[in-house]
């Protein structure tokens, strides 16, 4: 039986699935070749389209067409193939996808949707398609509980939760399944459904409350994508009233094995657990003299069984750190911790490492510990909700940041993407908002993510076109030449009025929204930039700093260590310069810092009136939210450059080259 499409609650924006979107595909003749749940989810989808469109579709026909569309499972063998992979051809007027597996007859059929009626046109072809990661993720830091501090979601600028309400499972599963099936769309096959910071009604998910899981779980299934959970670590202690949860003790080995299959019982395609430990406060293995990777084996071992993973984020630093104390760089701590560990993590633990030493700035270098552990299976993890990034009130696309870090190769020439065999995730950035993701155009993000997470190599634009036409399916060439000026660039505009050349953080503690160029400078969390009258930066050299360069493998390590090869973007990261050092561009940081922020706002002043010129061409809610949104990062952006221009006038006493107002 074709499983109907799910259909999303009443005013809830279609994203990247429209129903227009569907056209070329409905009004066709379609063959339906194979058998399984995935399969009934392809002829519902197509079912569905060709109800709207006038088409026809036919299951397994003894009927020979002729068909313009065949969808079969079979014929390429799974050894080609894969689960996920699948080849598409055209030959004769038809266009025929082929896969092995159920996944991979979806994923056909999405790739036939974004093709619309490209997908019918020319002349004989053959292509076989297969992801490069076997795992794309998104972490939910979604509360079960409203955290008084944090919320409902962490992080979150989107809503409420999609799975979470004040304490409980919210119940409305059509939406949890009209989101696995925007997330098939893009290529995502695997969510984890609670933050990583795990509380105390959130760690009842694994025991007495894994049913709302379970429910969750079966609303995902039929569009491919597995669930994951967070855990404590201290979960034997907290739940299962044993004295400890050191990782090598018989009773927490075994309290984790019954937990574990108890899961499995309720969720046979569990995809296992994420962990942060030893991370701001989260218990971990430290407290028992244990290591990370005895930590993380811990609960492998409980997971092998059933084919689970265990995803172990490096995210561990000292978070009450001592800001006198110029011997600790948090910048290092992910490596220093890690790197010797290398080898000595279970094959079915994957570490979890963010893409940057720090935590998701607007500009950071890639983080050293990705290219120093060939021997422990790491997975590459970005952050979609942008914590750092103008919190879904501003505009920034973050595709070119994130194919930037992708194609980084360190030393043996391996890229990012290539390194990531655990998979890549990312921080997800949804919510019950009406629009997804708060701001109706940081739906791009996700949809990058997913796509990049397939191919990580993927040209970032060519992935936005993607989203426009399957978003926009009508779009004249204005529209999406509007869509390409306002998103395109601004990632890097955002960065124009923020933290200047890598140094980051200059956010408001706590919420990080807007800036406070000091906010940082005297905490404890290891977040400093170190301006004086004389410069400005972390010097993180060998040399003369604290060393991290030194992570680094050839080229990288060289050219991080002097400021006279350090890429402009992150001298600041690596380097304490006087305000009047000459970068690449000719220009002196603190021109560089005025000239950059006045840039931003102009072009931020600009964004907006490409963006009511579109007006009309976009239906009127998302063209409101969207221009609602664009007032407040005008205003957001403004202060920033005051701000910050204004701190570093009165730091240094340089006046600004071109004389303009600095207040
Ligand atoms: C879930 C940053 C965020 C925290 C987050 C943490 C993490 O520090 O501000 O909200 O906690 O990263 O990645 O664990």
């Amino acid at each position: 039986m074709p499983l109907p499409v799910p259909v999303p609650p009443e005013g809830v924006d279609p994203a990247w699935l429209p129903p227009a979107a569907f056209r070329a595909v409905g009004s066709r003749r379609t063959l339906i070749r194979g058998s399984g749940p995935l399969v009934e989810t392809v002829h519902g989808e197509v079912d569905d389209a060709c109800r709207r469109f006038g088409g026809r579709v036919v299951r397994d026909a003894s009927d020979d067409g002729p068909y313009d569309l065949v969808l079969g499972l079979g014929a390429d063998g799974p050894e080609l193939l894969g689960e996920e992979g699948f080849t598409s051809a055209r030959e004769g007027g038809t266009t025929t996808v082929t896969a092995s597996g159920g996944r991979g007859l979806l994923y056909g059929l999405f790739h036939v949707v974004r093709l619309g009626e490209a997908a019918f046109t020319g002349g004989p072809s053959r292509r076989t398609h297969h992801p490069a990661l076997a795992l794309r993720m998104l972490d939910h830091w979604d509360n079960v509980a409203v955290h008084p501090v944090m919320g409902q979601v962490e992080r979150g600028y989107a809503g409420g939760s999609l799975f979470w309400r004040d304490g409980r499972a919210r119940g409305d599963l059509d939406r949890v399944r009209a989101y696995g099936r925007l997330l098939a769309a893009c290529g995502i096959n695997a969510i984890s459904v609670n933050n990583v910071n795990v509380h105390a009604t959130e760690a009842r998910l694994l025991t007495d409350r894994v049913g709302e899981v379970a429910a969750v779980a079966e609303a995902l299934r039929p569009y491919g994508v597995r669930t994951h959970l967070s855990v404590s670590f201290a979960a034997p202690v907290l739940l299962g009233g044993l004295s400890t949860a050191d990782p090598l003790d018989g009773a927490v080995r075994s309290w984790w094995a019954e937990a574990t299959r108890r899961v499995y019982e309720a969720i046979p395609d569990f995809g296992g657990y994420v962990v942060k430990a030893d991370s701001e406060g989260q218990p971990g293995p430290f407290a028992y003299g244990r290591s990370h990777a005895e930590g993380a084996n811990l609960l492998a071992a409980a997971l092998e069984p059933f084919g689970g993973t265990v995803h172990w984020r490096a995210f561990v630093y000292d978070h009450r750190q001592d800001w006198r104390d110029r011997t600790t760089d948090r910048a290092r701590a992910a490596y220093d911790h890690f790197v010797p560990l290398d080898g000595e993590f279970a094959a079915n633990a994957v570490l979890q490492v963010k893409h940057g030493p720090m935590d998701f700035q607007v500009r950071e270098p890639v983080s050293p510990l990705i290219g120093a552990v060939p021997r422990t299976r790491l997975a590459v993890e970005l952050q979609a909700t942008q914590e750092y990034t103008g919190q879904q009130r501003h505009v920034c696309w973050l595709g070119p940041m994130w194919s930037e870090v992708l194609r980084f190769r360190h030393e043996d020439g391996t890229s990012v993407g290539e390194s990531a065999r655990g998979g890549l995730v990312a921080v997800a950035n949804v919510g019950d908002d009406p629009f997804w993701t708060g701001h109706p155009l940081a739906q791009a993000n996700l949809y990058t993510f997913g796509r990049l997470a397939w191919q990580p190599d993927a040209e970032p634009r060519a992935v936005l076109d993607e989203w426009i036409s399957l978003s926009f399916p009508d779009a004249p060439t204005r529209l999406a030449d509007g869509l390409h000026a306002v998103l395109d660039g601004s990632w890097r505009t955002y960065e124009k009025y923020t933290a200047p050349l890598g140094v980051g953080f200059m956010v408001q503690p706590g919420h990080h929204y807007g800036p406070s160029v000091d906010g940082y400078e005297y905490s404890p969390w290891g977040t400093y930039h170190f301006a004086d009258r004389d410069g400005i930066g972390v010097d993180r050299s060998v040399a003369s700093g604290t060393g991290f360069a030194g992570q680094y493998g050839t080229p990288w390590a060289g050219r991080y260590e002097s400021p006279d090869t350090c890429p402009d973007e992150l001298l600041l990261f690596f380097h304490h310069v006087p305000y009047g050092h000459v970068l690449k561009s000719g220009k002196t940081v603190i021109q560089h810092i005025y000239d950059t922020h006045f840039e931003g706002v102009e072009e931020v002043e600009e964004a907006l009136s490409v963006w009511a010129l579109l007006a009309g061409l976009v239906d009127p809610a998302r063209h409101g939210r969207v221009a609602e949104r664009y007032e407040e990062q005008l205003r957001s952006a403004r202060e920033w450059r005051d701000q910050v221009n204004s701190y570093f006038f009165r730091k240094s006493g340089v006046p600004d080259g071109r004389g303009r107002l600095i207040h």
